[in-house]
């Protein structure tokens, strides 16, 4: 460690010891303390009074103790050639490549920091000058990047030209279909009258039918409730023992077939409930308040207590003999039958159901596309009424592919239009890379960028596609990056999205894919449309 008195300032030694051997101080090499750099010497110039101020100017010290291996500078200013401050910078001129600035605890620790070994002065580092080989490997270097610019750069102007083409020809298309759009338009607007017109004499035929059917339907009803008005007054008439014209609770005591729980007897609450908790009823009350409970009970009953074989077993019990001459009088029987008639009703309506389903008269297909199944007709329609439907069928099948016509094109305009709307770059050179799909492995994943539509991202062990991102927008002015968000969920997180990268290449490939934060990815690609050189000087994009 030199003492501070003893102490003497190499730099001053040095530059006496140039100017006494060139006689002048060179121009180009300003005197200045080692480590400091040539924009900054003119802080380091010696004056009369002997003093250096600390840069922060906090501090005035002797020049001898500018660079004495001893910080006195807060700021470490009073030593930028040596390691004795904790914040000083130290620079290397690297004269032949490129300048550096290191902090001073770099200097004299026995690694070769500086090309020139400036900063290896005191130490048996023995470091040699590689400045000019650096320096020649670095021009050699840049002098390929800039070819590869200029070459990028007339791959762009192609791309340029391909994209604006492309543009223009989606243009001349949009209008092809616009035309054709109207014509579409008024086809289907005609489709539309003729579908309409068949449709109304479809329905003019068809209703003939279904007013048919309507009325028939009504007189079956009609005769229903007659016949079951009829059978309310026959059982009425039966159990008016009395003949009185009024039904009383001990006349329906006295039947069996209304004991409800099947414990013997009839009590009167089982009889006030088929009288619906009346004393007596006249005919009218009864049909419409008693009849609608006792009828499906005596159907039911009857079900339950008809076994042929139980009239034997019973051996003459008055009640159960009544019960079997209700059965014989007829009612229960007629019950049974019914229910036999409507099974075989309507096996037959299934049957014809599935012959006119054959026949496909009445699956109508309507003007919206869509299969409208029409009442079943009972009655089959005439071959007039046939041709009718089919014309009509007709009709609607024609509309529906006028009317598929127009939005088929619909369609392609409005995709037309979204490819317009896309910023494909200052001059349309990202253009051709719309449709186009890049690919890139890493160990466990295949990623893909189709650029203006989405990254994404598949297991190398054949797992589902993962969408990493649909196409945003660019994320600077300048062309150089872009954003694909919105992606599939991540578990407990975020959408995914793709931040990709984009540098100057002379063809368009993924050079690596990243996913720096969880769900977050980051792609590099490069591509010549990314390629921006000008004979002044300015380069590449990626380079501003
Ligand atoms: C998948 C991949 C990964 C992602 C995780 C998040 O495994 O999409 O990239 O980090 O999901 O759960």
């Amino acid at each position: 460690m030199w003492t501070r008195r003893g102490k003497e300032s190499g730099w001053l030694l040095l530059l006496m010891l140039a100017v006494l051997s060139c006689g002048i101080v060179v121009l180009t090499e300003l005197p200045r303390p080692r480590g400091v750099s040539i924009s900054r010497a003119s802080l380091y110039r010696v004056d009369t009074s002997g003093k250096f101020v600390c840069l922060d100017g906090r501090k005035t010290i002797q020049w001898e103790q500018v660079n004495d291996d001893y910080c006195d500078c807060e700021d470490g200013s009073d030593e930028p050639g040596t390691a004795a401050c904790p914040n000083g910078v130290f620079h290397c001129t690297n004269a032949g490549y490129k300048p550096l600035n290191l902090p001073t605890n770099r200097v004299n620790d026995g690694i070769c920091d500086c090309c020139d070994a400036s900063d290896e002065y005191g130490t048996s580092a023995n470091c040699v000058n590689t400045c000019s080989e650096l320096g020649k490997e670095d021009r050699l270097r840049e002098k390929q990047r800039v070819e590869m610019a200029k070459m990028g750069t007339q791959l762009r102007a192609e791309m340029s030209q391909r994209g604006k083409a492309m543009k223009e020809e989606q243009r001349v298309r949009f209008a092809e279909l616009e035309r054709s759009k109207s014509e579409a338009e008024a086809l289907r607007q005609e489709k539309a009258t003729i579908k309409e017109d068949a449709e109304a004499i479809e329905a003019a035929a068809v209703k003939v039918y279904r007013d048919r059917e309507e009325e028939a339907r009504r007189a079956k009803q009609e005769a229903e409730a007659l016949s079951n008005r009829d059978e309310a007054e026959e059982i009425f008439r039966k159990y008016d023992s009395n003949q009185n014209q009024l039904l009383e609770i001990v006349e329906l005591q006295t039947r069996i077939v209304f004991d409800r729980n099947r414990d013997g007897s009839v009590t009167e609450d089982e009889a006030h409930y088929f009288l619906d908790d009346l004393e007596q009823v006249d005919f009218e009350t009864f049909v419409t308040l008693c009849w609608p409970k006792i009828k499906p009970f005596l159907m039911l009953d009857s079900g339950l207590f008809k076994p042929p074989g139980d009239v034997e077993e019973l051996e003459g019990e008055p009640e159960e003999a009544e019960l079997h001459t209700e059965q014989d009088d007829g009612y229960d029987l007629d019950a049974s039958e019914h229910h036999q008639q409507y099974q075989e009703e309507e096996i037959n309506e299934n049957e014809q159901e599935e012959e006119e389903d054959d026949e496909g008269i009445d699956e109508q297909e309507v003007g919206d596309g869509h299969v409208e199944t029409a009442e079943e007709p009972k009655e089959e329609y005439d071959p007039e009424t046939k041709e009718l439907i089919r014309k009509a069928n007709e009709a609607r099948n024609h509309h529906s592919e006028a009317d598929r016509h127009v939005r088929e094109i619909e369609q392609e305009m409005k995709n037309i239009e979204d490819l317009l709307n896309k910023d494909y770059g200052k001059d349309e050179e990202f253009a051709p890379l719309n449709g186009e799909c890049l690919n890139f492995e890493d160990r466990e994943y295949v990623y893909k960028l189709c650029p203006f539509d989405k990254a994404i991202q598949q297991p190398k062990n054949g797992g589902a596609e993962t969408r990493l991102g649909t196409w945003e927008n660019w994320a600077n002015s300048e062309y150089t990056a872009m954003k694909y968000t919105n992606g599939a969920t991540c578990w407990n997180g975020p959408a995914r999205s793709a931040f990709v990268q984009l540098e100057c290449g002379l063809d368009t490939r993924i050079l690596s894919v990243s996913e720096p934060n969880r769900c977050e990815y980051e792609y590099r690609i490069q591509t010549p449309a990314a390629c921006f050189f000008k004979e002044d000087g300015i380069k590449e994009h990626d380079e501003l």
